[in-house]
């Protein structure tokens, strides 16, 4: 693995972010538990939005549902972002992060991505890259959310026996090393202008349902809340809720849930 590749220029990546929204401030650790936990405590603190907490490896990733995202050293893009959504802005940010995260890896390596409903980051067929999204609520209104985005760069996961078949990652598809801080950067840029469109009302459904390589197929959804739920994936809502044709004819949208093929 080329060591110089996998290398991350934070001075670099700061220069690069001067007077933008997203990495105003860039908090890195060489090792985190959880990117998205230290966020969290920054912004109960009320670091300001766009605060960016970036890790080369994190011992305690976290993935949905209490899952692991597993996160080596210096091989992944790990982060989260600060943001300070509106009510409405909230349930659109997985959105807004899975289409970020395409476009700047088309735009950096190439390589072309799709999504899978609701967080996933497919290239090839297969998972290299995934969202989790937290937020606190008051009331109505998210006093803040975290949006962590985990990439797996030049990671052979083929050597992480607890990833499934079902994963790979950017070096894998390119086969070669990809420069770690050439996809950060794009990375960052492309979540500053999503979320900018995205505050300004700007559309975000269709780019993102576009992508979606669910959309039209037989599937099978397994919730947290309630039973496992079957039909064909028919659409997307504005919230990026799926809408699911059950056999029985009747539509149901569901906001969580984890598709598999039928
Ligand atoms: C996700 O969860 O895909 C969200 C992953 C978010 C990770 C980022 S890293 C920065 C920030 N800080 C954190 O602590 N988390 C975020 P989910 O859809 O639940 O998928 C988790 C499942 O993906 C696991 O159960 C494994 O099957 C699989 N998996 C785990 N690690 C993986 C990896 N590196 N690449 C591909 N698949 C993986």
């Amino acid at each position: 693995m080329g060591k110089s590749l996998n290398q991350l220029s934070i001075a670099a990546l700061k220069a690069a972010r001067a007077g933008k929204l997203i990495g105003r401030r860039v908090v890195y650790l060489a090792q985190a538990a959880s990117t998205n936990e230290v966020a969290k405590g920054l912004a109960r603190r009320r670091a300001a939005e766009g605060t960016v907490v970036l890790a080369d490896e994190q011992t305690a990733g976290k993935g949905r549902l209490g899952r692991a995202w597993t996160s080596p050293p210096g091989a992944s893009i790990l982060l989260s972002v600060i943001l300070r959504p509106t009510a409405s802005q909230l349930p659109k940010l997985t959105m807004m992060a899975a289409l970020a995260t395409a476009r700047a890896v088309e735009t950096a390596t190439g390589l072309s991505t799709r999504l899978k409903w609701p967080n996933d980051v497919m290239m090839g067929g297969k998972k290299a890259g995934g969202i989790l999204l937290e937020a606190e609520i008051t009331g109505e209104r998210p006093t803040f959310a975290v949006v962590g985005i985990g990439l797996n760069v030049n990671f052979d996961v083929r050597t992480a026996p607890e990833i499934p078949e079902t994963a790979t990652s950017i070096s894998l598809e390119l086969g070669h090393d990809f420069p770690r801080q050439e996809l950060l950067l794009a990375l960052l840029e492309e979540l500053e202008s999503a979320y900018l469109a995205l505050k300004a009302g700007g559309p975000i459904r269709e780019e993102w349902r576009a992508r979606l390589e669910t959309l039209g197929r037989r599937v099978r959804v397994a919730r947290m809340m309630g039973p496992p739920e079957e039909g064909v994936a028919e659409d997307v809502d504005e919230q990026g809720q799926l809408l699911l044709r059950r056999a029985d004819g009747s539509l149901l949208a569901l906001s969580e849930g984890d598709v598999s093929l039928r």
